[in-house]
Parts: structure tokens; sequence; C-alpha cells
């Protein structure tokens, strides 16, 4: 690994080396948080799929285990140990997993006896040994499981061929013998607006939230060009059915925050981690030797717009070291780089920043915002703007960095700040990755890798008209 790589997020999780992807396995045991990841111990790149492992007493300080699971050569798992979720069953924990035969999918069980260090696999592996027949599917996956009125219950990641993403429904008296009950919900692939829900639902997670229920997927695309998101749809569960009354992205950086798992914890909270992939080219961060990072812990609530409220865990706050605040700063009109404020102490790659921003009614144009990691000269910068016309918060990370390896994009996500008179940024800085919660409604997770060590700079900026910036905090990050 390139010792010392100042893209190496240090204080989001990932593992000591190599290759991470989606987080698995969430679940607080007897008060320790325990995550599992998609793990390639042999190298930086997608590969044979393990179970990496930490656990946490806080959701921040993560102890890395030993590999929790590895494929078994000759048995349903032998080319993949893919996604899945824990339980506490019956006092024993558990994990349901997806097993790779080659192309084949199937879904097993391991348990653990010495308090979730090792692992045994089920002797009555596959519990799920193929999918419906009923449906021609494309992908049986990532098998999410939950305890309720006395019965287990599955949801399943697939798609109908032709027809769209599709979650499929089980469920079990005792969590080893399975019975199909039809699909939960499916996508449309004709439907574009407000979006396109692909070919393929990975990574489901269904879950209640207050009177609703809210089902969470990873959104693909098979063919090209082959689009990878998440969405998450708000509505109600009945007859084994659930029917979604409204849906949106989960966060706008698309790949960014892509294979989410959440989990109740302990307190009750419904707590989220996502993965972010790398956006340099692949031979870039295999030779880095180590390749993504985990978002950091979010809480989900229901808003009272019925949408999903969206923010950090406030455990994140162990982190926060110095701390410096402005108050009531006025920024004025300009451009990017004519109305830029640029305070001197305002710098660095490991922050959080917290800034509120005052928010006139009768100004409805104009974009304002802060740039971050910005070279003296704004050679380099990364925009994080709120669009007054469009409602929209965007991340650019399209002049992030002169470095070719790098993969620039432009995120945006909507955000109707309608009768509000603040927007509040919470924006998180860790080297290369980037999280912008706008108002707890809405976050965008974005990748940046500038190639001056002098771009650490940040500014706060208008376009059109003048903007108060009512307080800005910003605080040091511990690793
Ligand atoms: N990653 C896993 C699959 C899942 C996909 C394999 C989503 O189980 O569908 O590493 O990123």
């Amino acid at each position: 690994m390139i010792p010392d790589d100042r893209h190496r997020p240090k204080y989001h999780f990932l593992p000591p080396a190599n290759w991470i992807n989606d987080p698995n396995g969430l679940i607080q045991w007897q008060g320790t948080y325990h995550l599992f990841y998609q793990h390639n111990p042999e190298a930086a790149q997608w590969g044979m799929m393990h179970w990496g492992h930490a656990a946490s007493p806080d959701l921040v300080n993560w102890e890395h285990l030993p590999i929790a699971m590895s494929p078994t050569p000759g048995e349903a798992d032998q080319t993949g140990v893919w996604s899945g979720c824990a339980v506490n069953w019956d006092g024993v924990p558990a994990l349901v997993y997806t097993a790779r035969n080659g192309e084949h999918e199937s879904v097993c069980l391991a348990t653990s006896q010495d308090g979730l260090r090792t692992w045994q696999k089920y002797p009555g592996n596959p519990v799920i040994s193929a999918p419906p027949e009923s449906i021609e599917t494309l992908g049986f996956r990532d098998p999410y499981v939950w305890h309720a009125d006395n019965h287990w219950w599955m949801v399943l990641g697939s798609g109908a061929n032709g027809v769209g993403g599709v979650i499929l429904l089980y469920t079990s008296p005792n969590l080893t013998d399975w019975e199909y009950l039809g699909p939960l919900a499916s996508g449309d692939l004709n439907q574009t607006e407000p979006y396109a829900t692909g070919e393929m639902w990975e990574c489901p997670n269904f879950f209640r939230l207050g009177e609703k229920h809210v089902l969470i997927i990873s959104a693909m695309d098979i063919h090209p060009p082959r689009s990878l998101y998440t969405l998450y749809f708000v509505g109600d569960f009945r007859d084994n059915r659930f029917i979604p009354d409204r849906f949106a992205k989960l966060d706008g950086g698309d790949l960014a925050c892509y294979a989410p798992q959440s989990f109740l914890d302990e307190q009750g909270r419904r707590v989220l981690f996502g993965w972010a992939r790398e956006m340099r080219r692949p031979e870039v961060f295999e030779a880095a030797g180590w390749a993504g990072v985990l978002t950091l812990p979010r809480l989900l609530d229901l808003d009272p717009n019925g949408m999903l409220n969206i923010r950090p865990a406030p455990e994140v706050e162990i982190l926060r070291g110095e701390e410096t605040t402005w108050e009531d700063l006025l920024v004025q009109p300009g451009g990017l780089s004519m109305g830029r404020l640029t305070l001197d102490q305002l710098s660095g790659d490991c922050l959080e920043i917290d800034a509120t921003f005052a928010l006139r009614e009768q100004e409805t144009d104009g974009t304002f915002g802060l740039l971050v990691r910005c070279s003296p000269d704004g050679e380099e910068m990364t925009e994080i703007r709120y669009d007054k016309e469009a409602q929209m918060l965007v991340v650019s990370t399209l002049r992030s960095s002169l470095d070719s390896a790098v993969i620039g994009d432009h995120y945006e996500l909507p955000l109707n700040l309608n009768g509000q008179n603040h927007l509040r940024l919470r924006v998180f800085l860790d080297r290369s990755i980037i999280e912008v919660y706008a108002n707890t409604l809405a976050v965008i997770t974005a990748r940046v890798y500038p190639k001056r060590e002098d771009s650490l700079g940040i500014a706060l900026f208008t376009e059109r008209h003048p903007i108060r910036v009512e307080r800005l905090r910003m605080w040091k990050m511990a690793n």
C-alpha cells in the first residue's frame, strides 16, 4: 500500500488495506456495534468476496477483527460470499448471506458461538437454493431479514428480465425453511420520471419507520451505460405487498453511496452506512493498495412531508477537535472568482463545516454556497452550491482535480426550501470523501482527489445577490 497516501480517508471506515464494497451484517450485539463488509483481502480490486469484520462501541471508533467468512471450496459459496445481513436467532448471532457459485446465487446461513468472532456455516445450506420459477430473474441476492408477528421475513434483490427491478418476499417459521410469498414491489423499465429505476434491484432494505414502511434499493442497469444509484420509497405494507406513495434518491452522489445497509440499533435508531467507491481509474487505486470507503453512520427518520430525514449520527461529533467560529458574514455577489470570501484559518482536508445561510424569500434566483479543496489560484476546487431557481443542491467535482486519472462529475438533488428561512449545510471533508447534508433533507456524497497539495482552501460565494452567513463553525476532525 502507498504509505501516507494523502487521499486515504482518516475518519471514515475502511479496511486496513485492499478492497471494500457493500456494508453487510450491521447489528448491535450486547451494546457493541458490528460491521461486516464485502472485502477482497488479496487486492485493491473487486474479486473473490469475503466478509470483513470490525466492531465499535460508538459507530465511530472501529477495531478491525479477523475475516468473518470466506468462500468454501465445493460448497454453495465457493466463488463468493456476497452481501447479506445479521439477525439475532433466538439468542444466537446469525448471518444470512448470498452464496455465489459461478453465476448461481442462493441464500445461506452462518452462526457464531463465541460472541461474533468466528462463524460456522449452517450444515443445511443453502436455505433457499434457487429463485422462484414464476419469474425469469436477473439476480437473486442480498437477503435482508427481520422478525415480526412471530415469523421471519426476508426480502431479496432481483430483476424480471425485460420488466425491471423486483423485490422478492419470503417468510419462515424458523429461519431455515422459507416460503416464497410473491413480489413485494416491482419497478418499471419504461419509467423515467423523476428517475429511471433500473433493470435490477440489489441490496434491498425494508423496514417500518413511524407509521410508514420504507424500501431502499440499489438500482442497477445491466446494459450500458451501466448506471448505479440508490432509491428509497415510502409507502404502506399491506397483504404482503408494498404500495409506495413517493420515492426519491437516497443520496445524490449515485455511485458514491451505493449498496447502503441500515439496521435498528439498541436505542431504536435506524442507522445506515453506504459504500463510496473510488472515482480514480482502477490502475491508480489498485496501485494505491486500497479501494472504497464507507459513509459516516447516518440516522434516518420520517420527515413531516413524508420523505426521509437523513443526518449524521451524533456520535460523529466525538471526532471534533479544534473549533473555529465566524458569526454574521456577508458575502457579496460576483461569481466563483469575484464573489468569494476566503477566510484565513479556514482550510484543510479533514474537517467538519457547519454553515447556516439566511434565505430571503423575495430572492428566488441565483446560487450560493461553499468552495472546498481550492488551490490558492482556483485552478482546483470543488463546488457545493444551492441553486435557488432550480431548487437544487449541487456538488460539482468537475474542477476538483487536474489529474487525468480522476473522474469528475456533476451531482444534483432536488431540494425545495420554500417556506424555510435557512439553509444549513453540514459538510464533512475527509481527504478523498466529501459528504454534504443540506437541512437533513438532501445528502450528496462525492469523491475528490486534488492533484495539488495546496488545494486545501475553503471559500464562501454567491452569484447575483448578497448572502448572509449567520454562523459558520468548523472543526478539525480526529483520526
Ligand atoms: N455487491 C455484492 C452483491 C451486491 C452487490 C457483491 C452490490 O451481493 O448485489 O460484492 O454492490
